[in-house]
């Protein structure tokens, strides 16, 4: 299993990799408004860590469809205090963010990875990101068509596997030829950004030819809106089974990095199937 090298940490390679969420957003779709003060995310971010996370991945600024936009500074003053806290929790800390100003920041305090939803795809995020990684930072890029406000209008591809393949080899090619370590790359095709059902589930099947370009495939679907469809479930607190089933589909289709927000859950399921595969799987 690829793992990835981030800033003195390694993530395992013997199973695949959970990355607990902490969202410090009035309005995220799963947990928007939980944990907005200070002590309640750092709190969460703690029982991810005792529930098993190998990383935590915290933000402050909604991606979601019409979420409002958050100046930098305002995203920093979220982040800063929690990322402070969170850094001595014996785990890397990804900071996800689609701000150079707020790269830059995170790398400087400690940040062990950047995870950035449109994939570094403006020179000024690339450039913060080559810095970063400099310092050993990890890089997790994500494919989105269009931009978060716009992105579910009307998305339209002639083949989704093909083009978010592309996409994503181009950005791994570019980093890796401005001296970024593949070790400190992972990929991620962007489940429910700028596609439709039928898009995440065709990605969902067809995800083992991400895998062909030698570093992690991380899979986001946890509570997201595609297993809302599928399962009828309108409220993402109820799409926990739902949830496992993505998650156990996607390591099966080679994702090794897993970002949730049950993550005491989908460890649980991550031990069954591990237990269960053969040795060549
Ligand atoms: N999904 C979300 C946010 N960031 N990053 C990566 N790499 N992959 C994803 O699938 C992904 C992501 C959306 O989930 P969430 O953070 O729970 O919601 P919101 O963006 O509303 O805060």
């Amino acid at each position: 299993m690829p793992t990835m090298l981030l800033r003195g940490y390694r993530l395992p390679s013997d199973r695949p990799a959970v990355m607990g969420i902490v969202n410090v957003t009035p309005d995220s779709f799963a947990d928007g408004g939980r944990y907005l003060e200070p002590a309640a995310a750092i709190a969460h971010a703690r029982e991810l860590v005792a529930e098993g996370a190998d990383i935590l991945d915290i933000g402050a600024e909604s991606t979601r469809p019409g979420a409002t936009p958050v100046s930098a500074d305002e995203e920093l003053a979220r982040l800063l205090p929690l990322l402070e806290a969170v850094l001595g929790l014996g785990v890397p800390v990804s900071v996800d963010t689609m701000k150079p100003q707020v790269m830059h920041a995170v790398a400087a305090r400690g940040a062990a990875m950047l995870n950035d939803v449109r994939g570094f795809r403006d020179a000024e995020a690339f450039a913060a990101a080559v810095a970063a990684a400099r310092q050993g930072v990890g890089l997790a890029i994500m494919h989105m068509a269009g931009e978060p406000r716009t992105m579910q209008a009307a998305p339209s591809y002639a083949d989704v596997n093909a083009e978010v393949d592309a996409w994503l080899a181009e950005r791994v090619a570019a980093f890796v030829a401005a001296g970024v370590a593949p070790a400190q790359i992972c990929i991620d095709p962007g489940f429910g950004f700028g596609k439709n059902l039928q898009h995440n589930l065709a990605l969902l099947r067809g995800l083992e030819r991400l895998t062909r370009h030698g570093v992690p495939v991380l899979a986001g679907l946890s509570r997201k809106s595609m297993l809302g469809a599928l399962t009828g479930r309108s409220d993402p607190g109820q799409r926990l089974a739902a949830s496992l089933a993505g998650a156990l589909i996607a390591v099966k289709n080679g994702a090794t990095i897993l970002r949730v927000h049950d993550v005491a859950a989908t460890r649980d399921a991550l031990a069954v199937w591990c237990a269960t595969r053969t040795a060549d799987e």
